[in-house]
């Protein structure tokens, strides 16, 4: 049932593992074996053996290698342009060889060539990339998955995050964008991805992430937040479930754990709001918004 996004899962577990203080809970080398066997002859990565390589997968895979200190392990140069072959003429970037526009991929194929410190490969079209990012700001202050598409919750954090690793968050009206998510909390604490909608633990993190690249974490009441992220773990396993009574899964439980973290949670690693991975960890790439910090 998992199949389609296992790369991701790891990815996710093994963020929250690391958030918890338990980096090494997980056997490193059947890690890392795994991710190999969703390397495809093209540099880049599938969910799972035998599927297609996806950017998406690929960001998960050069993640979950980051942080098993393993990048060594593959040839970066070629999964570098397995990224690059899915730029388009106007910056933006497809997922994979179907074609599909989205600003997600946009900012997985700018971290991914972040942590492999590729950057500069696409300096020649980052402005058109900016502006294709701005473009998609609507007059309510959020952003859609292409222009004019509606506004929602987590289409600002990937809008927001690659802004932010290209040192360019000024070409966006950051204060409208904040003052949209800031409207995603329910009188009961928890936020919802758009208006009219139910809250959901996972948009602890797609909300607050942007909210604090933005600096406007307090746009939000974090006290009320808090409570409803922990009402929603599950007495038994442990796990977090996108709200109160549901079956904890592990996408709800580091994006809880995540949004937790990031409110200063006690006992938590602090997480990197751009990059969802450990601070400590991204203190040692570098980017050009970096020194913006
Ligand atoms: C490195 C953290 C990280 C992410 C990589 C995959 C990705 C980039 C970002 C995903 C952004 C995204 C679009 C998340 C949406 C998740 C979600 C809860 C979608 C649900 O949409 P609806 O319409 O939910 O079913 P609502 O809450 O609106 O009913
Ligand atoms: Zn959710």
């Amino acid at each position: 049932m998992t199949a389609h996004l296992r790369m991701s899962g790891l990815y996710w577990g093994l963020t929250a593992l690391h958030m918890l203080g338990a980096p090494d809970a997980l056997d490193r080398e059947a890690v890392i074996e795994f991710v190999l066997s969703c390397l495809d002859s093209n540099g880049g990565f599938a969910a799972h053996p035998k599927h297609d390589p996806h950017v998406l997968y690929t960001l998960s895979a050069v993640q979950i290698l980051f942080l098993c200190d393993a990048l060594d392990r593959i040839d970066k140069d070629k999964t570098a342009s397995f990224v690059l072959s899915l730029r388009r003429e106007g910056g933006e970037f497809v997922g994979d060889k179907y074609g599909e526009v989205d600003t997600r991929f946009i900012y997985t194929a700018i971290q991914c060539l972040c942590i492999l410190g590729k950057l500069d490969l696409i300096n020649d079209t980052v402005d058109k990339t900016v502006k294709f990012l701005a473009d998609c700001q609507n007059y309510d202050g959020g952003f859609g998955l292409t222009p004019g598409a509606e506004s929602h919750a987590a289409q600002i954090f990937t809008v927001v995050a690659p802004l932010d690793i290209l040192g360019r968050l000024d070409s966006i009206d950051g204060d409208a964008a904040s003052h949209w998510l800031s409207e995603r909390q329910l009188p009961e604490g928890g936020l919802n991805g758009r208006p009219e909608k139910l809250p959901d633990v996972c948009y602890s993190w797609w909300v607050l992430s942007p909210l604090a690249m933005l600096g406007h974490l307090n746009w939000i009441d974090g006290l009320k937040l808090r409570g409803f992220i922990l009402s929603a773990q599950d007495d038994e396993t442990g796990g977090l479930a996108d709200r109160k009574g549901d079956e904890p899964d592990v996408f709800h439980t580091i994006f809880g754990l995540a949004g937790l973290s990031l409110l200063g949670y006690e006992n938590l690693e602090p997480i990197d709001p751009t990059f969802c991975l450990p601070l400590a960890l991204t203190k040692k790439l570098d980017w050009p918004g970096k020194s913006k910090r």
